[in-house]
């Protein structure tokens, strides 16, 4: 993992040599902003599957740790169903300073432990800017986790991150007005999905004291049923592959434009005559854009 953490040609070869194992694992995404409890829930819910037999991984990304690569203090708080545990591994990454609210680094990692048997890997990761959708390939079965005290107005939530939700957690139910605020978000959810085959459950939590969870844990059950007919679940999956390789392949794509020499030299040569005066930015970069056709 701290390989294929660091990048580059070792880290693909572990994950080409990994690519046929992985499969086995049910990935679920627990998404939602910083305090709303996705850290006590995803402990909650190892216990959950860990009472069933069934190993457990878990991702943790935080963009806003400070050490990189390295595991945030209060996430192992979090996770004392973990500790001493061989059926639980919990992997807590940084984003690498990219605020997509998730980076491929996360689904690598979760290959790794898919790859090694885990039954179920719980991917946990904030929900920020106009990138939610990024997760939704990524996990299997997404939650997202709301809290009454994230705006007692229903419709302030972030849309892009109600767009992703396969299920909506409002957790801290013990808050005044959380009933008010769960009724809220069922009618906006009945509304916004109408026309959908899926309509999320909402689930009322107290991760703090396991309150809920069993609920949260069927409501994941019902949507993985849902998945397994009509081969949805290989559809979602096929599509999340598809986005992947994508993402690679602009990277590679971007890093080979860079290193070719009639490109830069050619770069070289437009750049000066922008500088001077002779074209403007973008027509300097339209005939960039051509040549790299013409080479080709
Ligand atoms: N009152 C209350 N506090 C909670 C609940 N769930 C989590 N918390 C607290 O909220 C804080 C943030 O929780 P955490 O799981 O780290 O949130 P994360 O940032 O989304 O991972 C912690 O102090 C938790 O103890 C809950 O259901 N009720
Ligand atoms: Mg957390």
């Amino acid at each position: 993992m701290t390989t294929v953490e660091r990048g580059g040609e070792e880290a693909e070869a572990i994950l080409d040599a990994l690519f046929p194992k992985v499969g086995h694992a049910y990935r679920i995404g627990i998404t939602g902003s910083t305090g709303a409890g996705k850290s006590s829930i995803v402990n909650q819910l190892t216990g959950c599957f860990r009472s069933m037999d069934q190993s457990v991984g878990v991702v943790a990304e935080d963009p806003t740790s400070p050490f990189s690569g390295g595991a945030l203090l209060g996430d192992r708080v979090r996770m004392e169903r973990a500790v001493g545990d061989d059926g639980v591994f919990v992997r807590s990454i940084a984003s690498r300073g990219n605020e997509t609210g998730f980076s491929p680094l996360a689904s690598e990692i979760a290959d790794i432990l898919d790859a090694f048997g885990r039954d179920v890997i719980l991917l946990e990761t904030i929900g920020v800017g106009q990138l939610e959708h990024r997760i939704r390939f990524a996990a299997d079965t997404i939650a997202v986790v709301l809290t009454p005290e994230a705006g007692d107005d229903v419709q302030s939530l972030k849309s892009g991150l109600m767009e992703v939700g396969d299920i909506f957690v409002v957790n801290k139910a013990d808050r005044p007005d959380a009933g008010r605020f769960a009724e809220d978000v069922r009618s906006m959810i009945e509304i916004r999905f109408r026309q959908h085959d899926w309509t999320p459950t909402v689930v009322e939590t107290v991760a703090t004291i396991e309150n809920g969870v069993r609920d949260l844990h069927e409501a994941i059950a019902s949507h993985h049923d849902y998945l397994q007919q009509d081969g949805r679940l290989e559809a979602q999956r096929r599509e999340g592959l598809r986005s992947r390789l994508r993402a690679v392949t602009s990277q590679k794509i971007n890093g080979a434009l860079w290193e070719n020499p009639y490109i830069v030299g050619r770069f070289d040569a437009i750049f000066e005559e922008l500088i001077s005066g002779g074209c403007s930015l973008y027509a300097a970069s339209a005939r960039l854009a051509q040549s790299i056709k013409m080479g080709e």
